[in-house]
């Protein structure tokens, strides 16, 4: 049987579009800390263990039950950290607009050259959604709206990464099959939240905080999709094979 054609590419957003984490979204959770009168603050190594529980808000509250915080009542609990973490989103789009994080190598041509090739797009991120509107404003793909048809951020759905929930809302959004899409991350969660969705053909760009993960399930792992100049480049000729390949070898 021959294998499905390629008809999409699934982005992730933090840490494969652009390397937000270390100095953009923990510098914000420290600069809303401060702003509370909290005296938290989340070094580059605690905030890498604390990646592991994805969404901002799920982390602070991670960060609050493992520390035995007080931060309010059960009853208040819930308000007390989404108004902590609404604040934090404040101070990182301000940062992304102010000092800008760039998007990583390869990102902007393989984009543009995916949608010259007639390739759909979606933005499939756990992050909140005007993290991603401040983010590509600011970037070389301002345009995004007119490039990705669908941007699935954030609590649009109930269960965040490794859950496959938001690349299922982005795939019935666009009326196209896990075996049409070919999805390109970062991390374990973002890796198991396609699989989850049963997206077969998984490309990992490594991060930093995500050099040691396990990507035994991806398709291919390189360190960026590297800009055409260099030897080592991923292009939408690459990806066409690796999904071939995934949907055709029987132990996918
Ligand atoms: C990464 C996440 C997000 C960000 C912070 O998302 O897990 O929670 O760390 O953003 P992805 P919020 O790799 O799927 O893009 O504070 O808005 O959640
Ligand atoms: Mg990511």
């Amino acid at each position: 049987m021959a294998s499905p054609a390629l008809e999409a590419l699934l982005f992730d957003v933090d840490g494969t579009l652009a390397e937000t984490e270390r100095d953009g979204h923990r510098i914000a959770f420290n600069e809303a800390f401060r702003e509370a009168g909290l005296d938290w603050d989340w070094s580059v190594e605690q905030y890498g263990k604390l990646l592991s529980t994805t969404g901002g808000k799920e982390r602070i509250h991670r960060f609050v039950f493992e520390n035995n915080i007080n931060l309010a009542s059960e009853n208040d609990l819930e308000r007390a950290v989404a108004d902590l973490h609404a604040s934090k989103t404040r101070h990182y789009m301000a940062l992304v607009k102010g000092t800008g994080i760039p998007l990583r190598p390869g990102v902007v041509r393989l984009v543009r050259e995916a949608r010259g090739a007639g390739l759909r797009l979606a933005i499939v991120t756990t992050t909140t959604p005007a993290n991603v509107d401040a983010l590509m404003q600011n970037s070389e793909l301002a345009d995004y709206k007119d490039l990705f048809e669908v941007i699935a951020a954030g609590d649009i759905v109930p269960n965040k990464k490794p859950a496959g929930d938001i690349y299922q809302f982005a795939m019935d959004k666009m009326n196209l099959q896990a075996s049409q899409c070919l999805a390109i991350e970062d991390s374990e969660p973002g890796l198991a939240s396609a699989r989850d969705a049963g997206i077969r053909s998984v490309l990992i760009t490594l991060s930093d905080y995500t050099l040691e993960h396990n990507f035994k399930e991806a398709s291919r792992v390189v360190k960026s999709l590297g800009d055409a100049a260099s030897d080592m480049h991923i292009d939408v000729d690459a990806l066409t094979k690796m999904h071939t390949e995934a949907w055709s070898s029987t132990d996918a």
